[in-house]
């Protein structure tokens, strides 16, 4: 299988790629052939905001002709951030715009559906965190405000399950991603649709069963050469999965955080997370390769220090971190996890509100609002690894921070700081790994996760970061206080 080449599209909230993965001996060798931005786009409300799927959809065409350009290439597959659906009427043209999951429609969603069905009994049946734009609530929003769409639906599909099928014409729901709706079942294994008729969406036109990650969906001729044809694979389509695919994990002891538009933490387990504990703790059950859920919370990520850069007129990131690092330390703490950050019209002025509210102080400079987004973020990953403990009734080890956010060593270096715990740093690609790990897998190049996260530990290095034990407890204290931390908890 020396020689193998597979084409990886990794779709985050804000830009895309087309990698090519190709096997080497005992290495894995990539090649990012081409790179674009994917920004979300204002729709037709004030506050709402949309996705440009036909624009993904040309730039992954152009991509994957780069990729063949570069030689023949034996599968390809589409991973992406979850969520976001797309429906399709009879002659599966696309109904209404592509609604990015940051938009304003679901602000108060999950409260009316609650009214409904409880918050326990969604819960029990999914195993998901409540988050306020999970395609649950987005379709019973839709159902509220546009319901000529649903009635006119004949096909639901994620984001990349679209993508695949506008590229392929294959016509398939990818496991990993339904199970971020809030409607896959967790029990019954498949979409929960006595949920859904509970919620009057009983009408939603699902097809059967999610395919496995993995799963050869079919063939198409190779653009460059119609003699030979290219795998059509599903993988794990949740760019999250796919991240937790190639990171190189290597005990139970490890903890990952998969560090991109949001921050994922988490660890792998046979078995989903469902008492009411878990529940309080706020995590979520989301479905992995091989069926090894990743029990795992959001944590706002890098959305909110992209957001104060683009306000702040698009310093280069080595200048907006080194301003942060040479700010005075501890200074101002924000809970960047209240939703008050998911969408508002100013990250900088939402920043500045919170710490007003809290009296914290106001950051002065953006060296001194960086400073205080990235020490919050590092310790909301504490307050979430030891959760995560709590939860599993055993301590981490080792936490093992991979994707695009990796590369801020400053973060790296809080985040162990943050833990206690030691830090190795990378790979960046993990997500676009993953996937071409996963279509390896399926081509029979690779036999299981396992010798895929070998062979990513083989192939890339990773940086260590040592905690240096510098966060004093007044600090954390003063953190928990200025949170309203996980207001479902509360309910
Ligand atoms: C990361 C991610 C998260 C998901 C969020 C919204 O890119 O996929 O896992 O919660 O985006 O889709």
């Amino acid at each position: 299988d020396d020689g193998m080449r597979c084409a990886a599209v990794d779709l985050g909230a804000g830009s895309g790629r087309v990698i090519v993965g190709e096997r080497r001996a005992d290495r894995l060798v990539i090649d990012e052939v081409h790179r674009f931005a994917s920004p979300m786009v204002a729709g037709p409300a004030a506050g709402s905001w949309t996705w440009d799927v036909d624009l993904i959809e040309a730039e992954i065409r152009k991509g994957l002709a780069a990729a063949e350009a570069a030689g023949p290439i034996d599968g390809f597959g589409i991973d992406g951030w979850a969520v976001d659906h797309v429906l399709l009427d009879a002659d599966f043209r696309r109904l209404g715009p592509v609604w990015a999951y940051r938009d304003h429609r679901t602000d108060g969603e999950r409260e009316r559906v609650f009214a409904e069905v409880s918050r326990a009994e969604i819960w029990r049946r999914t195993g998901i965190q409540f988050l306020p734009f999970n395609t649950l609530y987005q379709l019973t929003a839709l159902a509220r405000l546009q319901p000529d769409l649903l009635a006119r639906a004949r096909h639901f599909l994620m984001v990349p399950d679209y993508l695949i099928f506008r590229l392929s014409g294959f016509l398939a729901n990818e496991y990993t991603n339904a199970t971020t709706t809030q409607f896959y079942g967790l029990h019954g294994d498949d979409w929960d649709r006595g949920l859904l008729a509970a919620l009057g969406l009983g009408r939603l036109p699902l097809a059967g069963r999610p395919v496995e990650p993995g799963t050869i969906l079919g063939t198409i001729p190779s653009s460059a050469d119609p003699a030979r044809s290219v795998a059509v694979i599903a993988v794990a389509s949740h760019d999250t999965a796919s991240a937790v695919v190639a990171a190189p994990l290597s005990s139970p002891d490890d903890l990952f955080v998969s560090s991109g538009t949001w921050s994922l933490m988490g660890f792998e387990s046979p078995k989903a997370f469902t008492s009411p504990k878990a529940l309080r703790l706020g995590v979520s059950n989301e479905g992995g390769w091989g069926r090894r859920f990743r029990v795992l919370k959001n944590i706002a990520g890098m959305w909110p220090i992209q957001r104060i850069r683009d306000e702040a007129g698009n310093p280069s990131w080595e200048r907006l971190i080194a301003a942060a690092e040479a700010a005075e330390p501890w200074r101002s703490l924000v809970d960047l996890d209240d939703e008050r950050f998911l969408s508002p019209p100013s990250m900088t002025a939402a920043v500045e509100a919170a710490c007003a509210e809290t009296g914290e102080p106001r950051p002065e400079g953006l060296g001194a609002l960086a400073r205080c987004v990235f020490e919050s973020l590092a310790l909301s990953y504490a307050e979430v690894k030891r959760a995560l403990e709590d939860l599993r009734g055993r301590p981490f080890a080792r936490l093992r921070i991979v994707g695009g956010g990796s590369r801020n060593r400053f973060l790296d270096q809080l985040a162990a700081d943050a833990c206690d715990l030691p830090v190795s740093a990378g790979p960046v690609e993990t997500s676009a790994l993953g996937n071409v790990c996963v279509q390896m897998i399926a081509l029979g190049a690779l036999r299981d996760v396992d010798e895929a996260r070998t062979l990513v530990r083989r192939s890339f290095a990773v940086e260590d970061f040592e905690p240096r034990g510098s966060v004093p407890d007044p600090v954390r204290r003063r953190f928990r206080s200025v949170g309203r931390r996980h207001p479902q908890e509360t309910q």
